[in-house]
């Protein structure tokens, strides 16, 4: 059985949120951040050198990154469910969401989360860096998403799991202001029973 260690608002949530949708039963090993630094306790640096949520283990195998635990259980028990198959023609805009999500969008995105904990008088050096990779990455999500249900397409995939963490953060940042398909995308899909089950893990 999955062991899955969670962090307390972190992105974990993803791992969560895609067991309960593909109905797999797992473990679960709750991880406080501490309440002044935020940062994660020793606990999970016993787990994984990283000491970074989410960890998951199974058998042998104790894999850290969203995304590489997302695919690891699609791999290992999804039987083909909540992704395209690699033959159909939205397999390819699934990836780039999949690694959009990390990959391009989390750089801006938490930095700016970072840059208004840390906020001082005057303008910062990475201000306009991150205005414009901002308005930039969500310009896309909300084209993509006027065309679309879903971000792979017309079915629900692991990719919006992986982009759903980020636009929550986006949503608290006021970001999604006057981006009214990606907010209405969001509450869609905070409404699937999946979702409700989990968000009473924290
Ligand atoms: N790219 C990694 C990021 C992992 C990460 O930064 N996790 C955060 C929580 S969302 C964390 O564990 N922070 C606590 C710390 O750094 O001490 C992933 O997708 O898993």
């Amino acid at each position: 059985m999955i062991t899955v260690h969670h962090l307390n608002a972190s992105r974990s949530q993803r791992v969560l949120w895609l067991l309960a949708e593909l109905d797999i039963a797992y473990e679960l090993v709750n991880h406080q951040r501490d309440p002044k630094t935020q940062l994660a306790p020793e606990s999970l640096k016993a787990i994984h050198p990283l000491a970074k949520a989410p960890v998951i283990v199974d058998g042998a195998l104790t894999l850290c990154e969203s995304g590489a635990v997302v695919e690891y259980i699609l791999n290992k028990y999804a039987q083909g469910r909540l992704r395209p198959a690699i033959n159909d023609a939205n397999y390819y805009a699934y990836l780039e969401w999949m690694h959009f999500a990390e990959g391009s969008l989390s750089l801006p995105l938490i930095t700016l989360l970072f840059m208004g904990m840390e906020r001082r008088e005057g303008e910062l050096p990475m201000d306009g860096y991150v205005a414009k990779e901002i308005a930039l990455d969500f310009d896309y999500i909300e084209s993509v998403l006027s065309q679309r249900a879903y971000f792979a397409g017309e079915m629900f995939t692991a990719a919006d799991i992986m982009m759903t963490f980020m636009l929550e953060i986006a949503n608290k940042l006021g970001i999604l202001q006057g981006r009214p398909y990606t907010l209405t995308y969001l509450k869609k899909v905070q409404q699937r029973d999946a979702y409700q089950r989990v968000l009473t893990l924290g």
